[in-house]
């Protein structure tokens, strides 16, 4: 084994709180694209910018076209959680792993068997109707041919946060809290470029900060460990 694979592998079994802390990245192996990669959505041409469409005027003005985006390229009910999903639930379970802090809005690490799982930027599986908040499941915003509506009349709303939009307050505490107390931190595929996600990271006070992810970051200088190979990949050549 190779020594980083070493080092990391002997920080998580030695953990008493391991944090992860995610995006996109942990996805990709399970056929989900990310945003900024070489072959990630913002690479690809479009009417308008994905950071256009998903934002929270274009979706007022324009929901049509917001759905349409959105079910194409923001939702992908088939995917299965991956083996770095399946490796920090295991983690969980043994009582190593003390939370997921993800910007994912997929629910794959859920899906995996994770329960504290922080989501700062919401779930695709979470739908209320923006008249009367009646809750909706992911079918019925994938089943509607434009714009999804509830019995009311109102617009079914996915609960994700929106370019625009605040994170909530207390999903955000609880996240500077884990990350905060946590010995290990795990930061893995995420370019660390959106805020506030991205500062996070400045809450941690350990010395066993790992860096997980394919390309460079800003934050790379600050990490104890840098690893560039694929997620799910490392996980998958540990022996937890
Ligand atoms: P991003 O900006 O697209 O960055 C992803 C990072 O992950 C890049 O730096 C890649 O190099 C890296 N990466 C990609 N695949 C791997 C891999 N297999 N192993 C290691 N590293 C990898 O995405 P961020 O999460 O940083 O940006 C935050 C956005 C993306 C959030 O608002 C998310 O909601 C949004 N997003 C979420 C999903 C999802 O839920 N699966 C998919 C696409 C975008």
């Amino acid at each position: 084994m190779r020594d980083t694979y070493a080092t990391l592998q002997q920080w998580i079994l030695d953990a008493r709180r391991l944090v992860f802390f995610g995006g996109a990245g942990v996805s990709t192996e399970s056929g989900i694209p990310d945003f900024r990669s070489a072959d990630g959505l913002y690479h690809q041409h479009y009417r308008y910018p994905p950071e256009t469409i998903i934002s929270h005027s274009f979706f007022i003005k324009h929901p049509a076209e917001f759905f349409a985006f959105y079910r194409e390229k923001m939702v992908a009910p088939q995917a299965k959680p991956n083996a770095a999903h399946l490796a920090l639930a295991a983690l969980e379970r043994c009582g190593i792993c003390a939370a997921v802090v993800t910007q994912n809005i997929d629910g794959l690490h859920q899906e995996a068997g994770s329960q504290n799982v922080l989501e700062l930027h919401g779930s695709v599986h979470r739908n209320f109707c923006m008249r009367c908040h009646q809750p909706h499941p992911l079918s019925a915003v994938l089943a509607a041919h434009e714009i999804p509506l509830c019995a009311c009349g109102g617009i079914i709303k996915p609960d994700v946060v929106l370019y625009e939009e605040s994170l909530s307050t207390e999903v955000l505490n609880r996240s500077i809290d884990a990350i905060a107390h946590a010995d290990v931190l795990i930061i893995g595929g995420t370019s660390l470029s959106v805020y506030p996600a991205a500062s996070l990271i400045h809450y941690y006070q350990g010395d066993k900060l790992v860096l997980m992810n394919r390309d460079k970051t800003d934050a790379d200088a600050q990490a104890n460990l840098v690893i560039r190979d694929p997620i799910a990949e490392v996980f998958s050549a540990l022996t937890l």
